[in-house]
């Protein structure tokens, strides 16, 4: 999905988000989806604000709450409904499920179940960049408990020694699981960002237009050779860690917290603006909403119809048959 800086146009992509996670949450509890599903509701501004702000050619690295991201940089809603219904259509032939989406041709290096995982992956794809004198961007995606996680920590100081071109996306929701972020955080999480020696700022994660804006900055620095930069987002997912067949997770957050959360809901922040401001087309926002759906429903369908994976090729694509330079020339067993 390409660059934007029209608030339409990030609304639509807001409510898209949305949406799929909602319409994902029936299918499991109607028994279509098997595998868990982590919801991103409620951080939608931060994929679609991060994501307005890429070029087609930059790449990001998902998380376990991975489909707002792959959704922002331009996944297809089909191939990802078949994905979570096990279907061969999927993004992995249905072998991968929820955490393991990626389409390397639209720069999403993958969803990734293993907490902070993505942020090395997002290093070593602006060194190549960076090596070959490409003035493309990485950005890693990752949740505030992950910046308990060694080897982000390690990302963040590789970073800013051989000064890549990396946006760290902080995505912080107050809780990691259960645990709150009170209780598992020593010190700030910014100064702590800080301490590596690169920029790093708070920004409103329910806000996209300052999602958007401080991603613009970071992205023009590092484009420019000015080096990583760090962007907390406080943001708060509505749903429980995640919601499987074996039914919902437990949640110790009080009502009061949802329900003020849901006050500073970003996608009705925006719909609320765009009324206030007479910002929207002459459909108004009932055209886009009707879009949205059709559009969803049309996937929903595309997966239902598409075939399961049969038994006998459960193991194919499991592990690569070849190497193209591998053994190397001289290597022996
Ligand atoms: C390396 C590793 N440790 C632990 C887990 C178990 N785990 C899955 S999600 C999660 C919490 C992650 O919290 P956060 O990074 O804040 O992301 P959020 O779920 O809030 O989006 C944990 C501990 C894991 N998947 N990988």
């Amino acid at each position: 999905m390409s660059e934007s800086r029209d608030p339409v146009e990030w609304y639509r992509r807001m409510r898209r988000l949305r949406r799929f996670e909602m319409r994902a949450a029936e299918l499991v509890g109607d028994g279509e989806i098997a595998g868990p599903v982590h919801e991103y509701i409620g951080e939608e501004a931060v994929a679609v604000g991060v994501c307005a702000a890429l070029r087609a050619d930059d790449v990001i690295t998902s998380t376990h709450r991975g489909h707002g991201h792959i959704l922002a940089k331009g996944g297809a809603s089909d191939r990802m409904y078949a994905e979570l219904l096990g279907r061969e259509s999927g993004y992995n032939r249905g072998r991968g499920g929820s955490m393991h989406i990626a389409d390397f041709s639209l720069g999403i290096y993958g969803a990734n179940g293993i907490v902070g995982a993505g942020a090395p992956m997002a290093c070593g794809a602006a060194f190549t960049f960076k090596a070959r004198g490409e003035d493309r961007v990485a950005v890693p995606f990752f949740g505030d408990g992950a910046m308990n996680q060694g080897v982000l920590l390690e990302s963040l100081n590789l970073a800013v020694i051989l000064r890549l071109p990396v946006v760290f996306a902080c995505e912080n929701n107050g809780f990691a699981i259960t645990s709150s972020i009170d209780d598992m955080l020593g010190g700030d999480l910014v100064r702590r960002a800080e301490g590596f020696g690169l920029p790093a700022r708070s920004v409103d994660g329910m806000d996209v237009r300052a999602v958007h804006a401080a991603t613009v900055e970071a992205v023009e620095r590092a484009r420019t050779g000015g080096g990583p930069t760090f962007l907390e987002f406080r943001t708060a997912r509505y749903s429980v860690h995640n919601i499987s067949q074996g039914g919902r997770m437990r949640d110790n957050r009080s009502e009061e917290f949802l329900a003020e959360a849901r006050t500073r809901d970003p996608v009705e922040r925006l719909a609320g603006e765009l009324a206030r401001d007479g910002g929207w087309g002459p459909g108004g926002r009932e055209e886009v909403d009707e879009e949205v759906e059709r559009e969803l429903e049309g996937a929903i369908g595309f997966a239902r119809n598409s075939p399961r994976p049969r038994p006998e090729t459960a193991l194919d694509y499991m592990y690569a048959e070849t190497y193209p330079d591998f053994p190397a020339p001289g290597w022996e067993h």
